[in-house]
């Protein structure tokens, strides 16, 4: 059984957002053509999702600027501008996200002291979401990935879905994703290939 994971695709990380990604809203029409491709049995979309104040955010450090690197929980930590707050639009799928056809919704970051890029568990690795049970559950055996930021939290996701899912094989759609920088997104690329993940177009899916 084929699934589909759209990562973050929120109104937060495309263009006028408040963590935007460069041509975050490209991937919106192309996410649609997968959504409408009919090669998905199941759809999950996450979402991230803080509460205000959350210790990712550069703003709860007196003292520290966005994209600085501090600390969280004793350990190395980028500083975010507040982004994706719970409850407001930033933190909103994109609004012409084919949202009806998504089975289900997995938000993420919600706890204060650690951040979570991955769709499956914290960055600390110590809590899981519940999501690679439920996809386990429900049968899954190739998993495509695609969203935003390549080089965040497409990047965990990809990689936890198969450290997580026994037996899944799992494949990047690179032209349905974009990233925070380009050297970001050369070296997640690189590095999701090196753990035998597939690196794959929309056509690959969309004709195959
Ligand atoms: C993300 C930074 C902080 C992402 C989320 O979705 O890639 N990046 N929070
Ligand atoms: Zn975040």
């Amino acid at each position: 059984m084929r699934a589909l994971l759209l990562v973050d695709i929120q109104n937060g990380f495309c263009p006028g957002g408040n963590l935007p990604v460069p041509e975050g809203d490209k991937v919106v029409a192309v996410a649609n053509r997968l959504i409408d491709s009919g090669k998905y049995q199941f759809i999950v979309a996450s979402q991230d999702w803080h509460p205000p104040g959350h210790g990712s955010f550069a703003s709860s450090h007196p003292g520290k600027q966005p994209f600085e690197m501090g600390e969280l929980a004793g350990k190395p930590q980028m500083m975010w501008p507040d982004h994706c707050v719970q409850y407001t639009l930033d933190s909103e799928l994109h609004p012409e996200l084919k949202a009806e056809e998504i089975d289900l919704i997995q938000q993420k970051g919600e706890d204060p002291r650690v951040d979570s890029y991955s769709a499956f568990r914290d960055n600390d690795h110590d809590a899981s979401t519940g999501l690679s049970d439920f996809l386990e559950d429900q049968g899954v055996t190739d998993l495509d990935v695609c969203g935003l930021a390549t080089d965040y939290c497409v990047k965990f996701s990809a990689i936890d879905a198969l450290d997580m899912i026994p037996g899944v094989r799992v494949r990047f759609i690179e032209d349905a994703s974009r990233g925070i920088t380009p050297e970001g997104v050369a070296t997640a690329i690189a590095e999701m290939k090196f753990r035998g993940i597939a690196i794959i177009d929309s056509r690959d899916v969309l004709e195959g």
